[in-house]
């Protein structure tokens, strides 16, 4: 059955991969997993066609027959538990990378999302001058912890699996801040995760729809 996922007309980061359709794209690369991708614009986005496959009027979507799926984590899930090669047969492994997963998106994400308005939309509110060393604050003390869980180990349990895949996609997001090189194992655990072929295809792919 075919696989049809929606990206951003144009991504607003020209080509750095950080919308969450690359997300998707590297799933189903490191699955093996063929796609076609339907390119939508921001107004497209917000009419009824679209917001029948996602409520919130976003991106990206998942369709795949009578199928469809909106939200990245679920969607990623999804894909590992359909095809090998992102979670482990061993239950209890699976359970932890299932586990990272949600850490990625729950405990690691929210502060990393807030880095762009306070850098960037909020920079001339009185206020942002004390925020921002907050907000990196929150950052850092993820960060750190998860540094010091993964260790000198190449990926968060084991092998790479889908946990990896959803850490490393939240962590790239802070590669442009430098808060990311302040903690050189995640540095080198991004690196590792970005040179492997499935997110290089990935990339490529997105890239040759946004690149400026
Ligand atoms: N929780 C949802 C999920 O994980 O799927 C969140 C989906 C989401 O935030 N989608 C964004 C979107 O559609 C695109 S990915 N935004 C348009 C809207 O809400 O109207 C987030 C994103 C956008 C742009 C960049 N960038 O340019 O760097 C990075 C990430």
């Amino acid at each position: 059955m075919t696989i049809t996922i929606t990206a951003f007309e144009r991504s607003p980061d020209g080509g750095k991969g950080l919308a969450r359709d690359t997300r998707l794209r590297w799933a189903l690369e490191e699955t093996g997993q063929p796609y076609e991708v339907r390119l939508v614009s921001f107004r497209a986005m917000k009419e009824p066609a679209h917001l029948r496959l996602h409520p919130f009027g976003q991106i990206p979507t998942y369709e795949e027959g009578d199928l469809v799926l909106f939200e990245t984590g679920a969607i990623v899930f999804h894909i590992a538990s359909r095809h090998p090669g992102l979670l482990p047969d061993d239950p209890d492994a699976r359970a932890r990378a299932v586990m990272w997963m949600f850490a990625a998106l729950n405990t690691v994400e929210p502060p990393v999302l807030e880095l762009f308005p306070a850098r960037v939309l909020d920079a001339g509110k009185p206020w942002a001058k004390e925020r921002l060393p907050l907000v990196e604050e929150r950052i850092r003390s993820r960060l750190g912890p998860l540094a010091t869980r993964l260790g000198d180990a190449d990926w968060l349990d084991g092998a790479f699996s889908a946990g990896d895949l959803m850490m490393a996609s939240v962590l790239l997001r802070l590669r442009a801040s430098g808060l990311l090189d302040e903690f050189p194992k995640l540095a080198a655990y991004v690196a590792r995760a970005e040179a492997r072929p499935a997110y290089q295809r990935a990339f490529a792919a997105q890239l040759a729809i946004n690149a400026l």
